[in-house]
């Protein structure tokens, strides 16, 4: 009986360090202004998770938006981009840092980011996230 009760003590502490070993999350500091992103070029490796953090030194509200792989926004965002959308961080308040957490898309390639307000495109809101 106590070798049966270290050995269930044995598996369970391999289980938790065997899932403490998952794909590690990668972290994506990303700064937004009027109308820009820094740096305008992010890669994450294939299906891992990530982190993103985005700090907003514009003077308005700003978005981050992953459009699914093969779509891309033709300006003006509206309606019709909605739903090629992979994932957004929205609403990211002037002066402010958001955080959100996403999955990286399991297909590598490149995934257009767009922010989806107003005339934001239009002014040079477009970056390109790299997944491989
Ligand atoms: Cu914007």
């Amino acid at each position: 009986m106590k070798k049966f009760a270290v050995f269930l003590i044995v598996v369970l502490s391999l289980s938790f360090v065997l899932s403490a070993c998952g794909p590690k999350t990668t972290t994506l500091n990303v700064v937004v202004n009027d109308f820009s992103y820094t740096p305008n070029t992010f890669t994450v490796p294939a299906g891992a998770p990530v982190n993103l953090v985005v700090k907003n030194d514009g003077s308005v509200e700003h978005e981050f938006a992953i459009m699914k792989k093969g779509t891309s926004v033709t300006p003006p965002f509206g309606d019709k981009d909605e739903g090629n959308i992979f994932w957004e961080l929205d609403e990211i308040g002037p002066g402010t840092t958001k955080t959100g957490t996403f999955t990286a898309p399991t297909e590598p390639g490149e995934y257009e980011v767009v922010c989806g307000l107003a005339g934001h495109i239009e002014k040079g809101m477009v970056a390109t996230l790299i997944v491989k």
